[in-house]
C-alpha cells in the first residue's frame, strides 16, 4: 500500500451559503489531492461543516427555522457548489452527524480523565459574530468591536471546562522551531512564536447551557450544564472522521489548509490537544491570506461578495478550468490579499490558456494533420536547437513535485505551463511551417513536431490536477490516457513523465480551441438575476 496523504479544509460554518473564499480554499486541497493520486498516494481529502455554532440558531430562528432545517439546507449548498467544481473530497463531515459527536465525548472524556480538562471561571470578551472570545488587548485595540467584523463585543462571565494549554506551550514552542514547513507561509509561523511567546491561557472548550437553549451542540460528558464549545467541537473533526479501523492510517501527518483567520485555532490549540491526547501532530498547517474586492474586504453587508451564482456566471462563460486556474495562481497564497478582478481575470486566461497551451496545441496538433497526415511523427533527436527535452521534462515534474510538497500552487502550475511555453519558443526559432515546404527537411519536421507534442503530453499531465477538464480532453487527442474523476491515473507521475511514452504514429486528432480567446470587451459574466441576501 502506498503511502497516506491526508489534507484538509477548514469546515465552514452553516449559518450562511459558500462563496469565494470557501471554495478556493477547497480548491487548493483538490489539486493536492489530484496531485498526490497521480503521484500514486494513497490520499484522504477531506473537507465538510461546522454546524454547532450559536449563529446557526440565530440563522434559523430569522428564518422561523430549526436550527437543524437551516443546517441542513446549507451543507447542501456546500455539497452541491463543491461538486459542480468538481473537488474531489473523499468525504464531507458534518459536526450534527453522530460519528463525528460520539468520538468527540470520547476525546473529552479522555482529556478530563486525564486532568488536562477541568471546571474552571472565565471572564473575557466574547465576539459574537465569530465564536470566540478575544483578549483584553485586542479588544482594547479594536474599540471593543470585533477585529474581524467590527460587531459590539460582549463582556461574559462563564463557569467552564478549560483545557490547560499552557501545560503544552513549551513543548509547541519546540515543535514549532524545530519542524520547517509546519507553519507556512514562513511569516506566519513568526507571528504564532511571537504570540506563544507571550504566554498562554487556559482555552475554554465549553459554555453554559443557557434558559431557553435550543438543544444544539454536543453536551459535556458527565455535565448536562455544559455544551462542548463550536471551536473544540470543530477542530476534532480532522481526527473524528479518520478514527475507524479503516481509515486510522490517515493520521500520521494530516495537511490543514485554512485562511490566517483561524490559524490560532489550528496552529496552537489543536497540536496542543494533540499532544494531550498522544496523537500524531499534523505536518503542515498553510494559512493563506484573503480574497478581497476592489481594495474591501469582502462582506456581507457590503454586498460585494463572489457568490455562488456569480461564480457560476464565471463557469459558464470561462469553462471551469479557467475559474480553477485564476483562483490557485492569483488568488491570495502568501502573506498579501487578492483583489479578485475582471480585467485581470482575462488578461491571466488570456496569456495562460487561450494563447498558452491552448494555442500551443493547437498549433501542434493542425502542423501533424498537414504534414503527417495526423499520425504523430518520428523524433531524429531528443536534444535539438539548443533544447535537451528529456532534461526539459525532467526539470518540471521535480519543480512541480517540490513546490506541491511546499504547497507552492502557482508553482505547481508554473512548472507545467513553462513547458508549453517552451513548446511555442521552440517553434518561434526553427519555424517548422516553413521548413516543411522543403521536402528534404521533413525529417527535421518530424522531429520538431514529435519533441512539441510529447512536451505538450507532459505539460498536461502537470497541468491536470488544476485544469481537469480540457487537460483530460488534449490528452484524448493524443490518445494518451486521460486521469479518472479522482485526479489518478493507470500509472504514477514520474513514469507518465516520462519522455518518449509517446509512441510515433500515434493518430493526433484535430479539435475546437480548448480555450478560446476571450475580448476584454465583453461584459463581465454576471447572474441573470443576482440572489437576495446571497
Ligand atoms: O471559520 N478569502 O468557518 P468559516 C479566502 N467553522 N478564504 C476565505 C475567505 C476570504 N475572503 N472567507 C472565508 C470557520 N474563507 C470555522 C472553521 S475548522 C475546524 C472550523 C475560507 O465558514 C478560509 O478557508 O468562517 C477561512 O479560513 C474559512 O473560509 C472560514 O470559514
Amino acid at each position: 500500500m502506498s503511502e497516506p496523504y491526508y489534507i484538509t479544509t477548514p469546515i465552514y460554518y452553516v449559518n450562511d451559503k459558500p462563496h469565494i473564499g470557501h471554495c478556493y480554499t477547497t480548491l487548493l486541497a483538490d489539486v493536492a489531492a489530484r496531485f498526490m493520486r497521480a503521484r500514486g498516494r494513497d490520499v484522504f481529502f477531506l473537507t465538510g461543516t461546522d454546524e454547532h455554532a450559536e449563529k446557526v440558531v440565530d440563522a434559523a430562528a430569522q428564518r422561523g427555522l430549526t436550527p437543524i432545517e437551516w443546517a441542513d439546507q446549507n451543507a447542501g449548498e456546500f455539497e452541491r457548489a463543491f461538486a459542480a467544481q468538481r473537488f474531489t473530497n473523499d468525504d464531507f463531515v458534518r459536526t450534527t452527524q453522530d460519528r463525528h459527536k460520539d468520538k468527540v465525548t470520547g476525546y473529552i472524556t479522555r482529556l478530563m480523565e486525564q486532568g488536562d480538562v477541568e471546571l474552571g471561571e472565565y471572564a473575557g470578551w466574547w465576539d459574537a459574530s465569530q465564536e470566540e472570545y478575544v483578549t483584553e488587548s485586542t479588544a482594547r485595540e479594536h474599540d471593543y468591536k470585533s477585529p474581524v467584523t467590527g460587531k459590539e463585543l460582549e463582556k461574559r462571565t462563564e463557569q467552564n471546562y478549560f483545557f490547560d494549554l499552557p501545560k503544552y506551550a513549551e513543548r509547541l514552542r519546540e515543535h514549532i522551531e524545530a519542524s520547517p514547513g509546519f507553519i507556512l507561509p514562513e511569516a506566519r509561523k513568526n507571528e504564532v512564536l511571537g504570540r506563544i511567546k507571550a504566554g498562554l491561557q487556559r482555552v475554554p472548550v465549553s459554555r453554559a447551557v443557557k434558559e431557553g437553549d435550543a438543544d444544539w451542540g454536543i453536551l459535556m460528558p458527565g455535565d448536562e450544564g455544559h455544551r462542548i464549545y463550536v471551536w473544540i467541537d470543530a477542530l476534532f473533526n480532522y481526527l473524528s472522521t479518520v478514527d475507524t479501523n479503516e481509515r486510522r492510517r490517515y493520521w500520521h501527518a494530516p495537511v490543514h489548509v485554512m485562511a490566517k483567520d483561524i490559524l490560532w485555532f489550528h496552529a496552537v490549540i489543536w497540536p496542543c490537544m494533540l499532544m494531550a491526547l498522544g496523537e500524531a501532530m499534523p505536518s503542515c498547517i498553510y494559512a493563506h491570506s484573503y480574497w478581497i474586492r476592489e481594495g474591501r474586504k469582502m462582506s456581507k453587508s457590503l454586498g460585494n461578495f463572489i457568490d455562488l451564482p456569480t461564480i457560476d456566471a464565471y463557469v459558464d462563460a470561462f469553462g471551469l478550468d479557467a475559474w480553477r486556474w485564476y483562483l490557485v495562481n492569483h488568488g491570495p497564497l502568501a502573506a498579501t490579499d487578492s483583489d479578485f478582478g475582471y480585467g485581470r481575470f482575462v488578461e491571466v486566461y488570456n496569456a495562460d490558456l487561450a494563447n498558452g497551451i491552448g494555442n500551443a496545441s493547437s498549433r501542434v496538433s493542425n502542423m501533424i494533420a498537414k504534414y503527417f497526415d495526423g499520425a504523430c511523427p518520428k523524433a531524429e533527436a531528443t536534444t535539438h536547437a539548443g533544447r535537451d527535452w528529456p532534461a526539459l521534462a525532467g526539470a518540471a515534474l521535480e519543480s512541480a513535485t517540490e513546490a506541491l510538497d511546499r504547497l507552492d500552487f502557482e508553482a505547481l502550475c508554473r512548472a507545467g505551463l513553462s513547458l508549453s511555453n517552451e513548446v511555442d519558443g521552440y517553434i518561434h526559432e526553427t519555424e517548422p511551417f516553413k521548413l516543411a515546404k522543403d521536402e528534404t527537411k521533413l525529417g527535421d519536421v518530424g522531429t520538431i513536431l514529435y519533441n512539441c507534442a510529447e512536451a505538450l503530453r507532459i505539460a498536461a499531465v502537470l497541468l491536470s490536477c488544476t485544469l481537469p477538464e480540457k487537460m483530460s480532453e488534449l490528452l484524448g487527442r493524443m490518445g494518451q490516457e486521460a486521469p479518472g474523476e479522482d485526479g489518478s491515473f493507470g500509472a504514477q507521475l514520474e513514469e507518465l513523465c516520462t519522455w518518449g511514452r509517446l509512441e510515433p504514429g500515434t493518430r493526433i486528432t484535430k479539435g475546437d480551441a480548448l480555450y478560446p480567446r476571450w475580448d476584454a470587451k465583453n461584459p463581465e459574466p454576471a447572474p441573470e438575476t443576482q440572489e437576495a441576501g446571497a
